[in-house]
């Protein structure tokens, strides 16, 4: 039997439900990065323009203002953080 030793908690989200300790996924999208490659550029911003007009399923990921809708301000928003 071995034991393995976590090394980094930092991405480890326990969660206390009923008594019992479970981890939890932490997603790790960065806000903003709607097409999920790591970085936050035009392309996201255009994902989100293209969500606004319902082109494409909506992902609050590019719901950028919390405002529970995608909207050309989100895309906006976006272009703002990938020019930055
Ligand atoms: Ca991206
Ligand atoms: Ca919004």
């Amino acid at each position: 039997m071995s034991l393995h030793r976590i090394e980094s908690c930092n991405d480890i989200v326990l969660e206390k439900q009923d008594g019992r300790i479970t981890t939890v996924e932490e997603d790790t999208t960065d806000k903003g990065d709607t097409n999920n490659n790591g970085t936050v550029n035009i392309l996201d911003a255009w994902d989100a323009l293209s969500m606004s007009v319902r082109l494409i399923a909506e992902d609050l990921n590019a719901d950028m203002d919390n405002s529970g809708r995608v909207t050309a301000e989100d895309a906006r928003l976006i272009l703002v953080m990938a020019i930055q």
